[in-house]
């Protein structure tokens, strides 16, 4: 017996009668135990020992070419009603997912070691924490869940002090595109993901857990599981706020949770809590708190640079899991955007020649939190951290204003619901197209939108301490293509507007889409952003709004009579003060 809980002995027990692995690794999460995976990679080929002078503990790992991002095609929600699923997911009855999944489980860890991973999504005495067991015939998902979660015997203490953990079993199968299905199993609270090594696919404390069954969940229970960074702002008074702001995959969220203040804001300081998910609870005071679920960052790695995000920069020196980037002549990793040294060899392993990037666009870096050099201690709070606004946003070259304040809750649901995007290369599809993605969690949703939106909702009879809600846009462009906003660090400007509309201190213009800053309200010191530049940054394009209203109504209207009367009596409001 490795384990007191009889339930999770027996899970194990099942799954390996199923798989038939050589070996099963329980896993303790010590630092041995993560360097014996190190070696054991490093010996079998999976890792690459990167220049050991210039980056300390730094290993590459390149991918199978076709399993570099989600695959959203291949990503299932089983319920028993396929309304539950929604038309926002992929559905298929429970037991016809099993028997598909099960089939490609059979036998296939013969030959491999299967790690038992247990693991806590958030700090291990939060109340608000949920712990699960990933079962994975690979180390690479054992040691990069050993990054992203906390892992080990901590974690199975809790399981068996609880009772209940969320069933994660995974394989990387034959790698094979045609062999591979991500399938949850909300009412079940289980996961089985086959055939992909990828962070998304197969880090199912990630997105399957946190984010897919911990929706669902979180809907049953009364709070809240979101694709959204968390990040304090600290006043030189040193009053802190929280934020949690939600982006679409591959829109800066990571940059934005770690950035560095503009010199002309000295004294302000920046504190990471979370850089992709948020879970989020009323506390006894009405306030919305919230813990990051994880304990590390799986980053996109192109375009990272002392001048777009130095901390992220200076965090992936030293103790990082690089995933498909390049490499110099000395084994140094490169990407495109990597401000010295040229690659000579692309992701993957070819000899580099120009034609295509040196690094994959999705390629990833995987290290602690704790190497964030804005890591917040708040980050280990069994309380969470107050928020005191909440942030959607898009990548939108054109429509979507620099920032805009929702009138109140039920408009913020409604502005979260309407969020659309570019498509990035985080996951599989044509990248620039725009599509729909509800509070960026179009790929992360674990049950019906409708219903996601009616708990959103919900939280106005909760508590009258609510955050303000407001949406963002850092990536409006001129007719050439160039951005109107330079974004990163200056971010932090909006940022300051937003709270000072928190506090009541920050001007605003009433329009018929929400409050926008008003003429001279954000502070711009320093800042080279013509007056006709920030005033289309700021104004309402009425025609095209209406058209957007319009687009919003039939997405709304394509979910059918569960979506709540509340968003369509918000949106009529937005109408007829665009007419
Ligand atoms: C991620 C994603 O990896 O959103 O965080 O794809
Ligand atoms: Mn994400």
């Amino acid at each position: 017996m490795n384990t007191t809980l009889a339930a999770l002995q027996d899970w194990v027990d099942e799954v390996a009668k199923q798989t038939n692995p050589d070996r099963i690794h329980w896993c303790d999460g010590s630092d041995t135990e993560y360097q014996a995976l190190i070696q054991l990679m490093l010996d079998n080929g999976d890792l690459l020992e990167l220049n050991q002078e210039t980056h300390p503990g730094c290993y590459l790992h390149r991918s199978d070419p076709n399993d570099v991002a989600r695959v959203e095609k291949l990503t299932f929600v089983c319920t028993e009603d396929e309304n539950v699923a929604g038309p926002n997911n992929n559905w298929m009855p429970p037991a016809e997912g099993h028997a598909k999944v099960d089939a490609l489980f059979d036998g296939c860890m013969q030959g491999r070691t299967m790690y038992v991973i247990p693991y806590c999504m958030g700090p291990i005495d939060s109340p608000i924490s949920r712990c699960g067991v990933e079962i994975s015939d690979s180390p690479y998902v054992a040691a990069n869940m050993r990054l992203m979660t906390r892992m080990g015997k901590d974690a199975l203490a809790r399981i068996e002090r609880e009772g209940t953990f969320v069933k994660a079993q995974h394989s990387i199968g034959e790698l094979d595109p045609n062999k591979r299905l991500i399938m949850h199993f909300p009412e079940e609270l289980s996961i089985k993901s086959i055939g992909s090594g990828y962070g998304g696919n197969a880090l199912l404390g990630k997105k399957c857990h946190a984010l897919r069954i911990g929706s669902y969940q979180a809907a049953q229970e009364g709070w809240l599981a979101e694709h959204m960074l968390i990040v304090g702002l600290e006043s030189p008074e040193g009053e802190r706020h929280y934020i949690a702001a939600a982006f679409p995959s591959a829109c800066g969220k990571t940059n934005l949770a770690m950035l560095i203040p503009p010199e002309q804001f000295p004294g302000w300081k920046i504190w990471t809590v979370g850089d992709d998910i948020a879970w989020m609870s009323v506390g006894s005071d009405g306030r919305l708190y919230a813990i990051n679920p994880e304990a590390g960052y799986f980053g996109v790695v192109p375009g990272t640079s002392p001048k777009t995000n130095k901390n992220a920069f200076d965090m992936i020196q030293r103790d990082t899991i690089f995933t498909n980037v390049g490499v110099t002549a000395d084994n140094q990793p490169w990407w495109e955007g990597h401000p010295e040294g040229e690659p000579v060899t692309d992701w993957k392993g070819n000899p580099y020649d120009g034609s295509t990037p040196a690094a994959h666009p999705n390629s990833r870096f995987t290290v602690s939190a704790t190497q964030n050099p804005c890591y917040s201690e708040e980050a280990e709070s069994a309380a969470g951290v107050p928020i005191s606004a909440i942030v959607f946003g898009g990548r939108r070259r054109e429509l979507a204003p620099l920032v805009m304040e929702a009138r109140n809750w039920t408009h913020g649901v409604l502005m979260g619901a309407s969020v659309g995007s570019e498509q990035t290369a985080a996951a599989e599809g044509t990248v620039g197209e725009i599509r729909r993605d509800p509070m960026a969690m179009k790929p992360f949703c674990g049950h019906n939108f409708a219903d996601y939106w009616s708990h959103w909702l919900s939280f106005s009879n909760k508590s009258s301490n609510l955050p303000k809600i407001f949406h963002v846009n850092w990536f409006r462009q001129d007719k050439d293509g160039n951005f109107l906003w330079p974004g990163f660090g200056e971010n932090l400007r909006v940022l300051q507007w937003i709270i000072g509309r928190c506090e009541g201190s920050a001007a605003a213009e009433e329009t018929a889409i929400g409050n926008l800053p008003a003429p001279g309200a954000i502070n711009l010191a320093g800042l080279d952003v013509a007056d006709d530049v920030m005033r289309s940054l700021t104004s309402v394009e009425v025609e095209h709004w209406r058209e957007e209203a319009n687009g919003v109504k039939r997405y709304l209207e394509s979910f059918g009579g569960r979506v709540p009367q509340a968003m369509f009596d918000e949106l009529e409001k937005t109408q007829a003060a665009l007419n």
